[in-house]
This record gives structure tokens, C-alpha cells and sequence, in this order.
């Protein structure tokens, strides 16, 4: 008896697992992929409203950051969400704010998903 039910959790469990794949793979699901871009950090909100970035708009960028606006890296003409693998995931404002409107280069793991790219934070420093 012992013996039927953990041959039976364990099939269950292993079909519980095939399902969550199934469903990640349905949503889309891209492997996150390493990778390294240069980028300039950007306040999403005046970059995508109003067009404002550069030197010019760091201070304001920092005052969007601490009102809770994410900051972004923008490259190549793509924007690049920062995301956290954590579950609750962690902001990443704190970490871009001193490269507010600064070149930057960033390691990362690069998910896309419903058009979105994310990208996941490894090492950032001044490029
Ligand atoms: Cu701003």
C-alpha cells in the first residue's frame, strides 16, 4: 500500500510538472538568453510621453524613479524592461537610478514575451 501511493505521488507529481511545461509553453515562453547590451537608462514615462531624455533630463528622470516610474534601458530603438527572476520579483530602480540617462553596459538574461522585452540584470557599469 505504502509502496502504491509514492509510486502514485510520484505521477502525479511528474504529470503536475508536464502540465506547468505545457503552460509555459502555450503563453509563449522564450528560455531567458544571456547576453550583453549597451544601452542608455531611461524614465519610461517622459522617454515615452513627452520624448525627453539625455543629460539634460537626469535630474528628472531620478525624481521619476523615486516617484516609482520604472527606469529602462533603451537600445538599438528597443526598450528593455527590467524584470527580477525572484518571486516576489525585486525593483530595479535603486540599481539603474546613478546611470539615470547614462550609456551603460549591461550583462544580462534577455526574456521575450508578448512583444515585450525584458531583460534581467546581472552587471550594469558606466560604457
Ligand atoms: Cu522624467
Amino acid at each position: 500500500m505504502r509502496k502504491y501511493l509514492m509510486a502514485l505521488a510520484g505521477a502525479l507529481a511528474f504529470t503536475t510538472i508536464g502540465v506547468a511545461n505545457a503552460a509555459a509553453q502555450q503563453a509563449g515562453a522564450a528560455a531567458p538568453k544571456d547576453a550583453t547590451i549597451t544601452a542608455e537608462v531611461i524614465d519610461l514615462s517622459c522617454k515615452l510621453v513627452h520624448g525627453l531624455s539625455g543629460p539634460d533630463h537626469t535630474m528628472c528622470a531620478q525624481v521619476c524613479a523615486d516617484k516609482g516610474i520604472p527606469l529602462a534601458l533603451f537600445s538599438n530603438g528597443e526598450v528593455y524592461l527590467p524584470v527580477s527572476m525572484g518571486m516576489p520579483g525585486d525593483g530595479s530602480n535603486a540599481q539603474l537610478k546613478p546611470f539615470a540617462e547614462q550609456k551603460v553596459q549591461v550583462k544580462g538574461k534577455i526574456i521575450e514575451r508578448g512583444g515585450v522585452k525584458a531583460i534581467v540584470i546581472e552587471e550594469i557599469k558606466k560604457s
